[in-house]
């Protein structure tokens, strides 16, 4: 019954494939293998980040439970300040930049979706790999574009389907390079990339027939080279690149990240995710009663800006991957400790006056004694707006932006 409904199924796959029937005279190992080639020296890049970019966020610091998946617990380092902007900027930033490759290698092996599957054993076992590669990188960009234009329409929690997706595309990415890589290496010999980048249109010609059944056996005319394709996604991802740059600039060419909602600011000042509007917090909450409730003691906002002052040009990274450098002033969150009377803090625990995912987030002890690691009070020379966290927030070099709580209420140093 099953098996007559699936070869049903087979014959009508078959037909359908019959009348596409994929004819691009360019199609075939070697430009495959030219895009595998791309993938396969960048996209290791996109996932070491994107991991690393997790043991920043450190345990148990963003809800979400990943269970047996969690990294070995490694304490992120603040030095040097930039590292998270780096690591995040590079994941997303080439994660965005790789998309037209990604869809040109889905396209050049389109013919196989319709290919009959076969009996061998190993062929079978390579398609299945086929679809933990596919279906996790699509479900990575679609996850990740997502995220980074509209932080949390999701119904489930993006960090924890992010990351579960990503190890489901790791598994079939490394079993793909192993099964695949010495056909890719084959089919590079194949032909010369030289050879190609100077072959009009007119004179293309299909590469001989594959075992893989990549090439078409009935190929039309040329339309264009295949120095022409790889013009088209090559050129895709620069002017993406190009568009989305500009979110890890300061300066006149900030205003060229057209793609990203963070991009854009008002004239003088730096993006702003979550507006004090948008927290719900209540005015009265963050006025003149405000306190900073550190367990021993209770300190106004006069009494912090009495205390002594560190100024220290720090970024804002975004784990949606826009970042900026700022000069911040506040009072250091080691001198908040010992006012604390908590000489050796072995961490911190920050808490927001606003409820919700942000209200809480925990800090290392080397996090909480770097002499930048401030609990800020100004920025460039002004008192905090609310949208930046009036009347205290925190921030502490290579920290994700995520942690760098706003409105903050208490900070509970351990010992
Ligand atoms: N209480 C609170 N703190 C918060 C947030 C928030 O929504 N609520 N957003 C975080 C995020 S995701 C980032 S990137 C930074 C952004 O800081 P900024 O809005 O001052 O640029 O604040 C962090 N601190
Ligand atoms: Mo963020």
């Amino acid at each position: 019954m099953v098996t007559e409904r699936l070869g049903r199924a087979r014959a009508a796959l078959a037909s359908v494939a019959m009348r596409i029937r994929w004819r691009s005279p360019i199609r075939g190992p070697w430009l495959t293998s030219v895009f595998g080639l791309v993938l396969l020296c960048a996209l290791p890049v996109v996932i070491v980040t994107g991991l690393l970019d997790w043991v920043a966020y450190g345990p148990g610091a963003i809800p979400a439970d990943v269970g047996a998946l969690h990294l070995p617990r490694l304490d992120w380092p603040t030095r040097p300040a930039w590292l998270f902007r780096l690591t995040q900027g590079l994941h997303v930033g080439l994660g965005i930049v790789l998309v037209p490759v990604v869809l040109a290698k889905l396209w050049s092996v389109i013919p196989k979706l319709f290919a009959r599957p076969d009996r061998n054993l190993l062929k079978l076992a390579e398609r299945a790999t086929l679809v933990l590669l596919v279906g996790g990188i699509l479900f990575e960009i679609v996850t990740g574009l997502l995220n980074i234009q509209y932080d949390y329409v999701f119904g489930f929690s993006f960090y924890a389907a992010h990351y579960a997706g990503a190890w489901v595309f790791i598994a079939g990415f490394v079993l793909h390079v192993a099964l695949k890589l010495p056909t890719m290496v084959r089919s590079l010999r194949s032909r010369s990339l030289r050879t190609e980048l100077r072959t009009p249109p007119a004179r293309t010609r299909p590469e001989p027939p594959d075992e893989g059944g990549l090439v078409a056996p009935e190929p039309d005319p040329p339309t264009t080279s295949r120095r022409g394709a790889l013009a088209l996604v090559g050129g895709g991802a620069v002017l993406l690149a190009g568009l989305t740059v500009g979110q890890t600039l300061d300066g006149p060419l900030r205003a060229t990240a057209l793609l990203l909602p963070r991009g854009r600011t008002a004239p003088g000042d730096f993006p702003v995710n979550r507006t004090f509007v948008a927290s719900g917090i209540s005015p009265d909450a963050v006025g003149t009663g405000w306190r900073l409730d550190l367990g021993a003691v209770r300190l106004t906002r006069d009494e912090l800006a009495a205390l002594p002052q560190h100024t220290a040009d720090l970024p804002i990274a975004c784990v949606e991957g826009w970042s900026t450098q700022q000069t911040w002033s506040g009072v250091r969150l080691r001198d908040l400790a010992a006012l604390a009377g908590v000489a050796d803090p072995t961490g911190a625990t920050v808490r927001s006056v606003e409820e919700g995912p942000f209200a809480r987030a925990a800090l290392t002890a080397g996090q909480v004694l770097d002499p930048d690691s401030l609990l800020a009070l100004r920025v460039n020379g002004s008192d905090l707006t609310r949208d930046h966290g009036y009347p205290a927030r925190v921030i502490v070099p290579a920290l994700p932006g995520v942690h760098c709580t706003k409105w903050v209420a208490a900070i509970g140093f351990s010992r």
